[in-house]
């Protein structure tokens, strides 16, 4: 333990922090505890480690430089949302959209499984800073962590070390996390939060959001349990800043469901027709927003990293990403190549011929297997990325001119649409749909309602959750704009009819311009839609049927998909706000008068 002593002492002198420390190492019973100082020094020391342990493989270090590889268990490679628990003291605090337990079973369950759990093995004391340092708007966490994988991926994804340390002070107010990998058995696998303690325990995973606490538990579940008590929103969104040409900057936030384009959206590079505009990353996960002295609502990113989805990452669909991860990067779950490189599937040029898959296996071209795991992830520093917001550090955060949601949908929900109102720009956000993805374990291409693509993340009931949203309005002066996309609509053959990516700039632009009231639009009965020759296409090739598809409003389709949202509400019970209801059953009623005039 003299590692402990000698660090810890040179590092804070927080009493609690220290004293909370010692508890949990007395239970885990570690062979050693490490605290974290954020250096170079110890960045070098842990990969060190990791690749002497097998954690880690080094890549072709001329071509991929700083760059390591890591296989997860293959039980252990998405998100797990049936083992993931909200414990309050009463059920009905979690809604009917959470898995709930009592505190005090989870604690004797999970604590059962901590005793012992770090014997032969190194805890690490990981402290961290979501959000800028010295921002009144960010949070310190500690996660304590017997995987060395995930101090050297915190390392990455917050500002973890010292200066979280020093901001934190004598404070007695920081998240506490804990998490031990066990023997990484779907079994004994829970991610337990405790929003009243401010406390996550996670055991039995390795990976991503399961492990990587500061991401969805601390910043996404504990956090808007946190927003609706102190009047601001924890999100799953995107924040980015569109450049014009003269030099006018107008921010965005979006929340698109895992694996479905946020940080291909966060990073984009408009096309040739947009010679001037520029997209500046601010996030490409997680916006934590609070209305500013001036009364707009300010966004920042909690996250310093990003932990993006590998394949059909490219230099054509997304340059700015792949430049970031050529250095300084860890690889989860893709394949690698025999000269110590890295691959996934939708990556640029010609299939290799030869590949050991993510499972560690040889893989031949044409196979019928992925050779790269479809949520294999890629964790990169922020600062790699070349298209990085000189805002995205600023204290204060951005000022946020429109919100966006946006789902998979094959069908029904057309390219864009704004809303009427801030109450039916939260319908929008409410019923979103979206069809599943990889990113967590389950069946993929389902469509399920995933509010504010917050599902898998609110943590406390999704009826007051949205009933926060409508209250916010009034405390914000200058809300922005909300607004619906589809990027995935499909044709009769299952091809995406947008081309989506950089030309989704097409459709921001217009999103900006009406954000600045610079443009108008067209009412329909389901919202605000671009008036003809308002979207720029130019340079687009699409044919006007392809367009009139990927934008066209069918009044079957919605009398389902309003229908389907009233349903929806009814499983949310007594606490969904009636104004929303209302919304739904007055869409509805105008669709179904629609659609007999019609007949
Ligand atoms: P999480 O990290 O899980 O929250 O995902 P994300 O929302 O950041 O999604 P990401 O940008 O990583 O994209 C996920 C998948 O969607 C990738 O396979 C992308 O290639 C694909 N994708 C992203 N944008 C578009 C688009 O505009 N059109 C189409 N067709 N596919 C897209
Ligand atoms: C998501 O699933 O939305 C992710 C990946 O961003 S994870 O960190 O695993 O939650
Ligand atoms: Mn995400």
């Amino acid at each position: 333990m003299s590692n402990e002593a000698t660090t810890a002492t040179t590092l804070t002198k927080n009493a609690n922090l220290l004293a909370w420390v010692k508890e949990i190492a007395t239970l885990t019973k570690p062979d050693q505890v490490v605290w974290c100082d954020g250096s170079e020094d110890e960045k070098r020391r842990l990969t060190a480690l990791a690749v002497s342990d097998g954690t880690l493989i080094p890549l072709n270090q001329e071509k991929w430089p700083n760059c390591y590889y890591h296989r997860s268990n293959p039980n252990d490679v998405a998100r797990v949302e049936q083992l993931t628990f909200i414990c309050t003291p009463k059920k009905e605090e979690v809604g009917p959209l959470n898995n709930w337990m009592p505190p005090a079973d989870a604690y004797a369950k999970l604590g059962a499984m901590f005793d012992g759990s770090m014997t032969g093995r190194t805890m690490y004391v990981v402290p961290y800073c979501m959000g800028p340092i010295g921002s009144p708007l960010s949070k310190i966490g500690i996660e304590l962590t017997d995987s060395v994988y995930v101090a050297l991926n915190m390392r990455i994804m917050t500002r973890m070390g010292k200066p979280a340390l020093d901001m934190l002070g004598e404070s007695n107010d920081f998240n506490r996390g804990l998490h031990s990998t066990l023997d990484c058995n779907p079994d004994r696998r829970f991610i337990c939060h405790f929003p009243y303690d401010n406390t996550i325990w996670s055991v039995g995973s390795g990976y991503g959001g399961n492990v990587l606490l500061g991401k969805k538990c601390l910043a996404l579940r504990i956090g808007s349990f946190l927003g609706k008590q102190e009047g601001w929103l924890a999100e799953h969104m995107l924040i980015l800043g569109v450049e014009s040409p003269e030099g006018e900057t107008t921010y965005v936030a979006a929340a698109f469901p895992s694996a479905c384009g946020k940080t291909n959206f966060a990073m984009m590079i408009p096309p040739k027709r947009f010679n001037g505009w520029k997209i500046w990353t601010v996030g490409d996960d997680i916006s934590w927003m609070r209305v500013g002295p001036d009364g707009k609502l300010y966004a920042i990113n909690p996250e310093a990293g990003y932990f993006g989805v590998a394949p059909g990452t490219s230099n054509a669909s997304n340059p700015n990403a792949m430049k970031t991860v050529m250095k300084d990067t860890l690889f989860t779950n893709v394949a690698l190549t025999k000269d110590g490189g890295v691959w996934w599937e939708g990556m640029d040029g010609e299939v290799p011929d030869e590949l050991t898959d993510w499972q560690g296996r040889p893989w031949k071209k044409g196979s019928t297997e992925k050779a790269a795991h479809p949520n294999a992830r890629f964790t990169a520093p922020a600062a790699n990325n070349p298209a990085l917001s000189f805002q995205a550090d600023d204290p204060r955060g951005v000022p946020i001119s429109a919100i966006i949601f946006g789902g998979r949908r094959a069908t029904t929900v057309p390219l864009v649409m704004q809303s009427f109102s801030w109450l039916h720009g939260v319908f929008f956000g409410a019923t979103l749909g979206s069809e599943t993805t990889a990113a967590a374990v389950g069946q993929v291409g389902i469509v399920r309602r995933d509010p504010m693509a917050m599902l898998p993340f609110h943590g406390y009931d999704m009826g007051s959750y949205l009933g926060h949203w409508l209250e916010m309005q009034h405390s914000i002066p200058f809300p922005p704009k909300i607004f619906m996309v589809n990027w995935f609509r499909q044709d009769e053959n299952g091809k995406f009819l947008w081309p989506g990516f950089g030309d989704n700039m097409r459709v921001l632009k217009w999103i900006v311009d009406r954000a600045r009231g610079k443009v108008g639009a067209q009412e329909t009965l389901l919202g605000w839609v671009p008036k003809d020759d308002d979207l720029d296409l130019t340079g687009l090739d699409i044919s006007d049927e392809q367009l009139a598809k990927a934008t066209r409003i069918d009044l079957g389709e919605w009398d389902r998909e309003l229908s389907s949202s009233l349903e929806f509400f009814e499983k949310l019970g007594a606490t969904v706000p009636e104004p929303l209801v209302l919304q739904a059953k007055i869409l509805l009623a105008r669709v179904k008068q629609a659609t007999a005039v019609k007949h």
